[in-house]
């Protein structure tokens, strides 16, 4: 797997969840920004394990060339039940491309941990991996490897860029910012 985004904001964990995994305003407009269009999803369920699913539904838009321009997906997320409110949070999201070339071989897995720093801070952990459900043959495999490392990297990277104008508007006149 890749390491994408490793770094303190000053925004509370608690406040990080909020952003990323709720309906919010944050998240609403980096999809607009990245096309991302027809968002749907279920509310966290807790599981019996006691951790807590939900499940997305959206059409991403795709400027890689060797691949049609839109795509429908699928998002699984999992809270794990050793997240701490406010203090630390790791959700896992496994997300579904169902109409890119080889789709049946893979998925990517996500993995978001917040873990709170002090009041006002929190660090930003954001993992990645391209796991396989087959087998391809090994040239197919590292083309797949290959473009979605770059789509992920274009993504994390405008993500993390996104949430550092969040953070600077959120502490924009506080006096300790
Ligand atoms: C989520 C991983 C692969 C896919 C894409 C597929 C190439 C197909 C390979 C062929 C286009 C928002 C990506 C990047 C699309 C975007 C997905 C996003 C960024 C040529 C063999 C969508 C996180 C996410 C996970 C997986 C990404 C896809 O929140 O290269």
């Amino acid at each position: 797997g890749r390491l994408y985004v490793n770094r303190v904001f000053h925004i509370s964990a608690e406040k990080m969840f909020d952003l990323l995994f709720s309906d919010s305003k944050f998240l609403r407009r980096f999809m607009d920004v990245r096309k991302i269009t027809g968002a749907s999803s279920t509310s966290w369920q807790r599981e019996a394990s006691g951790g807590m699913k939900r499940t997305l539904n959206y059409t991403i838009t795709i400027s890689n060339p060797l691949v049609g321009k839109f795509s429908t997906a699928t998002e699984n997320q999992t809270l794990y039940k050793e997240s701490r409110e406010g203090q630390y949070y790791m959700i896992d999201a496994e997300v579904y491309t169902h109409d890119v070339p080889y789709h049946d071989y893979f998925y990517t897995q996500n993995r978001y941990c917040i873990i709170r720093n002090s009041k006002h801070k929190c660090r930003l952990r954001i993992y990645t991996d391209v796991k396989y459900k087959k087998q391809p043959w090994g040239l197919v495999k590292s083309f797949i490897t290959k473009n979605s490392w770059s789509g992920l990297e274009d993504y994390f990277r405008h993500l993390e860029a996104e949430l550092l104008e969040e953070e600077a508007e959120l502490n924009q006149g506080s006096g300790d910012a």
